[in-house]
């Protein structure tokens, strides 16, 4: 059987956790030596510079002035199926149920080829959409076609089974981080550019600003731990929840405490600046930033909700608490903060889990295994 493979990866490029694993795993694995595929909408946002073994195929979308609604499906599996034949591909590894899973099924059989498909659910795509009745047919459809199907976390595997119920096996792969990236930089000058004092704690908290990540609470909790503790506030990313965090900010009256940094790359830089991460999203399948945190040394308080148990091990390296209870996450908060030898622990404890429960080489070995396991199939 061949070692190198041909692997096709979409998923939505586009800032977010599942098109940021895909992306750091096509890195990871052209390294390794396959050759990667990358068949997206619009090049991948951590595909910032030149790879070898790595290319990128555009998926056109054509406008014709007859379609209600662009046909994006149809327009993807079509250039999946271009794609198998003319690179001749071993699998294709799609990242998200809807439309990617059912876009690879029909990829493969208009390539007529036998491509293995693995899919990976990332948690919207069966937390969110799942509950959706015009969607859940072809999710489970997706699911139940795919060769294998992996979910970042058990957490997420379960609810598929509830939500969706598919005949299926479904593997739980966890989420991973590159070491070589997320580590404690130094990025002190950056304190003196954004204008925080030696003093000051710096809280941070990193989302799409959509209605799950809860980022009011976020404001709110921050709101209570620095009537204690001199602190910042970093707030990373954009969204539709903005326009509504920064009139709370303004009626708690903590402009000058808050940052507002919209998106942002290189967030190690910003991590390895922060003493605490809140992470206290509703729904929350992974949360792949608070794992990049940890690695950069950040203890996180996260809620007990989906994944989130699964990264942050309560009392060790972070704090789980109750979704809402903005009263104890900011008496933890006040605690990690004000207690120099607690943070310290916690932070080499955070260290520690990302490195050794995380570590990219683990996790892309994980995904290298499932695809030898079906391609000895054929
Ligand atoms: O969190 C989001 O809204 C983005 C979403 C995505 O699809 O990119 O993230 C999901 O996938 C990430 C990578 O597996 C996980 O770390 C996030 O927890 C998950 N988000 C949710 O479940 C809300």
């Amino acid at each position: 059987m061949k070692t190198k493979l041909k692997i096709g990866i979409t998923c939505y490029p586009t800032v977010g956790g599942s098109g940021a694993i895909a992306t750091e795993l096509g890195k990871q694995l052209a390294e390794k030596g396959h050759e990667i595929h990358f068949i997206t909408s619009s090049l991948p946002f951590r595909l910032n510079r030149m790879h070898p073994n790595i290319y990128y195929h555009q998926v056109e979308v054509n406008q014709y002035s007859v379609f209600q609604y662009p046909p994006y499906d149809i327009a993807l599996a079509s250039k999946m199926a271009e794609i198998i034949n003319r690179e001749n591909l071993d699998l294709l590894h799609v990242h998200y149920a809807i439309p990617h899973a059912v876009c690879a099924i029909l990829a493969k059989q208009m390539s007529k080829s036998d491509v293995k498909i693995v899919t990976t659910l990332h948690g919207t795509d069966i937390t969110v959409l799942g509950y959706d009745s015009t969607l859940t047919g072809a999710i489970r459809f997706g699911i139940e076609k795919s060769d294998a199907v992996t979910a970042v976390s058990s957490s997420l595997t379960a609810q598929t089974y509830d939500v969706i119920k598919p005949e299926k096996t479904i593997e739980v792969v966890y989420n991973f981080i590159d070491e070589r990236v997320y580590r404690l930089t130094d990025s002190s000058y950056l304190r003196e550019e954004y204008g925080i004092k030696r003093h000051e704690k710096v809280v941070i908290h990193v989302s799409n600003f959509r209605g799950v990540k809860r980022v009011q609470d976020v404001v709110k909790a921050f709101a209570r731990i620095s009537e204690e503790i001199p602190s910042k506030l970093l707030l990373v990313g954009d969204g539709p929840e903005m326009t509504v965090v920064c009139t709370l900010v303004k009626q708690l009256g903590i402009e000058d405490k808050v940052l507002l940094l919209g998106k942002q790359d290189n967030l190690e830089e910003l991590y390895s600046l922060s003493d605490l991460m809140l992470l206290l999203s509703e729904k929350e399948s992974f949360g792949l930033v608070a794992l990049e945190a940890m690695a950069c040394g950040v203890p996180c308080i996260g809620t007990n909700i989906g994944g989130i148990p699964e990264v942050i091990t309560n009392g060790i390296n972070g704090y789980l608490c109750k979704l809402g209870d903005i009263e104890t996450i900011a008496k933890k908060g006040i605690n990690l903060l004000s207690d120099q030898e607690l943070h310290a622990r916690f932070s080499k404890e955070a260290v520690n889990s990302a490195y050794t429960n995380f570590r990219s080489e683990i996790i892309v070995t994980q995904y290298e295994n499932i695809y030898y396991e079906l391609l000895k199939k054929v």
